[in-house]
């Protein structure tokens, strides 16, 4: 009271709130009047910012939390009364006739599309110290995540202009979510690269705010340990994104411009282009409200499981359960091994990669009743079995995945399988944890990440008929993982199987310890054998074609070890580097014809 000179109206109605809600403790370290004003301030404008960019605001957050923490407590399963079954969805094979006629769906469907990136994790798995976004996806070109999905976009915008002959070509928008951690990076990244490639207006970065921890039980703010003036806050979740996008006004502006899907991904998953197009075809023909991208999932991996819900009261619902709950609930209703593979080898549940395709105008109808607003969860580390302190604050935490979580029965929520080679290879984990990944189930790590990019490639070429000699094994960074020709191609030169197959003919082939990297839209292999390295570097126009026997010494992968700091990180995380030997690089500036013969 003594401080009310200091505060605006709207300030005063904070503060009136705060001490309705319990949180008097916030002000007990409070210096007298007249001093430490500055801070006093401060501690306000926080509190501003953490009720207007929380759906409902600060009294509604620690309500929240104060229910949560209490269902928690009392150990109460948020799955309780649900049965889990196997989900029906669409499984494609790659290079079949099916996946084919997807695709081509899906070509047509681009334009109507809108990228969204949840990019605000700082990744602490990995323990990379940059932005993730940054790492290069692979070596052999260096090319970064961020620059890898942007090219993949605006491949996407000119195929599907060009297929549907679209007079004027639509731009589609790319939103990429950041937060305190990400942000400024993520920017720079952009910036001294000319957006690589990319209109700035075409990119929008939303930065999702972070939330406030509580104590205890009774959602008691917590103040951070070095300043009483202070929230403590940590993140809230990659389910920001839906509030954000809401909140921003894109989502009609998007609608108004004819869109229809909007598509979310996460930040290192070198693969996933290669299964939009399939995807997007599969959204468009079923109708699909929601689709989640899946893949076969190892029982007990540490990814998602998409699982039908249906409760006992009737309600039924597709949704993706956290592989730490989806044990314990299978065991909980009649399955007393739990998530065991099947004959397959694998589990029944696909696994959930994070990657959702959402039509648009359903999902502005659902979020103007939630204000975007995803169903939360919290996990505390308790100190003990009374459950009555915790070990360190904790917070409301929420996951873009659970959006379905408040879908009517009515909607029409899908998945789609792909082939794990295609469509999975994310970077999370550093090189201590991925090497003891048990046997058999995936490293997850940047060794993996990079090598999963050859063997989709090379398997690829293989599908479109090049010989493609078969992986070698080798241990890097303590994993042993499957070494194929470092195949690389920008995504103009190979957006869909049917692209890329025009792109090769006659009788190819490729040997194991070859490199070769396309960075162009037209260039064609034919009847080309490659013993070494090869670089061909082309603009749109130069039809450049690739012929005869290539042969050098190559590009060799050279172990190093990931403690070695006289090495850049984002090397050592992979446990080795290519020593450039020889190679054949051809540049070509010009449009016109050319052949490129050794
Ligand atoms: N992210 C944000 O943008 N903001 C945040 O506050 C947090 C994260 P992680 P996670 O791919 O296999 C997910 O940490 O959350 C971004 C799914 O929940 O890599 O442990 C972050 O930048 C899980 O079902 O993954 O697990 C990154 O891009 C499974 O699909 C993304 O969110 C798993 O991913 C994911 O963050 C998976």
């Amino acid at each position: 009271v003594k401080n009310l000179h200091l505060l605006s109206p709207d300030q005063i109605e904070l503060a009136k709130m705060l001490l309705k809600m319990g949180q008097s403790h916030l002000f007990q370290h409070w210096a007298e009047p007249g001093a430490e004003d500055d801070q006093k301030k401060a501690f306000f404008a926080q509190v501003a910012k953490l009720n207007s960019s929380y759906p409902g605001g600060l009294a509604s957050y620690i309500k929240t939390a104060r229910e949560l923490l209490a269902d928690s407590k009392a150990g109460k399963n948020p799955y309780d009364g649900f049965t889990p079954s196997v989900p029906t969805g669409e499984i494609l094979s790659f290079g079949d006739e099916n996946f084919i006629k997807f695709e081509e769906v899906g070509i047509k469907e681009a334009q109507n599309a809108a990228f969204v990136l949840v990019a605000g994790g700082l990744g602490e798995r990995l323990g990379y110290n940059g932005i993730k976004v940054a790492l290069p996806a692979e070596t052999t070109t260096g090319t970064c995540f961020l620059q890898l999905y942007i090219e993949h976009i605006l491949a996407l915008q000119e195929a599907s202009s060009r297929l549907t002959k679209g007079a004027c070509q639509k731009e589609i928008p790319f939103v990429i979510m950041t937060s305190d951690d990400t942000h400024a990076s993520t920017l720079e990244l952009l910036e001294s690269n000319s957006y690589f490639g990319m209109k700035p207006t075409q990119v929008k970065l939303l930065k999702q705010e972070k939330v406030a921890c509580v104590d205890d039980n009774d959602a008691r703010l917590a103040l951070d340990p070095h300043n009483k003036y202070k929230i403590q806050t940590k993140p809230h979740g990659h389910g920001d994104v839906h509030s954000l996008l809401y909140s921003s006004g894109l989502l009609n502006i998007w609608r108004d411009a004819g869109l229809r899907w909007v598509l979310f991904f996460q930040d290192t998953n070198g693969l996933l282009f290669k299964a939009i197009p399939a995807s997007l075809g599969v959204s468009a023909t079923k109708q699909y409200h929601v689709n989640s991208l899946a893949v076969q999932r190892k029982a007990k991996e540490a990814i998602g499981g998409i699982t039908r819900l249906t409760h006992s009261d009737g309600r039924s619902m597709v949704i993706n359960v956290e592989y730490n709950q989806l044990d314990p609930l299978l065991r909980a209703t009649g399955h007393p091994d739990g998530d065991v593979n099947c004959e397959t080898g694998y589990s029944p549940f696909p696994g959930n990669i994070n990657q959702l395709i959402l039509e648009l105008g359903p999902y502005i109808e659902e979020l103007s009743k939630t204000g975007g607003a995803i169903k939360e969860f919290v996990n505390p580390k308790y100190k003990d079995a009374s459950k009555t302190s915790f070990k360190s604050s904790t917070r409301l935490e929420c996951m873009m995945q659970d959006y379905p979580k408040t879908l009517p029965p009515t909607a029409r929520v899908g998945f789609t399988v792909m082939d794990t080679w295609l469509a999975y290879a994310p970077v999370k984990n550093n090189p201590e944890d991925a090497a003891k990944v048990p046997k058999g189930n995936p490293y997850h790590s940047a060794t993996s990440g990079e090598m999963a990019i050859y063997r989709a490639n090379s398997l690829i070429l293989k599908k479109a008929g090049v010989q493609v000699v078969d992986a070698v094994q080798q241990v890097f960074n303590g994993q042993e993982v499957d070494v194929w020709p470092r195949v690389t191609w920008n995504p103009k030169w190979g957006l869909t199987f049917s692209d890329i197959k025009n792109k090769v003919s006659g009788s190819c082939s490729i040997s194991q310890r070859s490199t070769m990297a396309l960075k162009g839209r037209d260039i064609f292999l034919e009847d080309l054998s490659l013993d070494g390295a090869l670089i061909v570097d082309s603009v749109d126009g130069a039809e450049v074609k690739v012929e005869g026997s290539i042969q050098n010494k190559g590009w060799l992968l050279e172990s190093i070890d990931y403690k070695d700091t006289a090495i850049p990180e984002e090397l050592r995380i992979r446990g080795f580097k290519i020593n450039k030997i020889e190679q054949l690089k051809k540049t070509y500036g010009e449009p016109g014809k050319y052949s490129l013969k050794p």
